[in-house]
């Protein structure tokens, strides 16, 4: 049965096949969770995003997860926000749904994704959760092989955003 959890934690103890990183368009690290997995990775995760010279916001490329419990990371550079007018909800959707693409062709069946782009990136939380929702729950219908996606969220109002959004959507 294909779903989506939402649980409160770090995503650098996940232990599944992939855990998605809210990384930026250089690909080489910085501050929130990005900085987190690459210091729990190690430094052969910078050695493996280097070659990819950047993403462009909305896309996603793939690494091993080097030190980390998960297999691999699946690398999104999520949207600035910049008052909603500026393709934002498209972009966001877009890193998810890239993000769930690539991890498929890669046989993940258990993928766990941050809050992209409500840290630094300044995204609105209730927005963000419910375009995370409807694009994930769109992809778990066509999905081959992922079964659980998970919402590591850092914080309680985090975690109460996701959850809210999932529950209207359920609706
Ligand atoms: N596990 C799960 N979630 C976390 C963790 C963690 N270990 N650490 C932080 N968060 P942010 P963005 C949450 O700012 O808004 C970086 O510098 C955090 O509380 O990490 O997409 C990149 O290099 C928040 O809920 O990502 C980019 O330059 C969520 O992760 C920029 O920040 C996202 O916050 C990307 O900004």
């Amino acid at each position: 049965m294909k779903k989506i959890e939402i649980i409160r934690g770090d995503i650098t103890k996940f232990d599944g096949d992939a855990i998605v990183n809210a990384a930026n368009t250089t690909l080489m690290g910085g501050g929130g969770v990005d900085g987190a997995i690459h210091r729990a990775a190690g430094p052969a995760l910078y050695a493996a995003c280097e070659k990819f010279n950047g993403c462009p916001t909305g896309e996603a490329r793939l690494t091993l997860g080097f030190n980390l419990p998960a297999k691999y990371v699946i690398h999104t550079p999520g949207p600035v926000w910049h008052g909603g007018q500026h393709q934002e909800a498209t972009l966001l959707a877009n890193s998810y749904r890239h993000s769930l693409e690539l991890g498929d062709q890669y046989g993940c069946q258990t993928i766990a994704f941050p809050s992209i782009s409500t840290g630094v990136y300044a995204y609105p939380l209730k927005q963000a959760a419910q375009v995370a929702i409807q694009t994930i729950s769109e992809f778990l219908k066509t999905a081959k092989h992922v079964q659980v996606v998970t919402m590591v969220c850092f914080d309680a109002v985090t975690l109460k955003a996701y959850q809210d959004a999932l529950n209207d959507y359920q609706k």
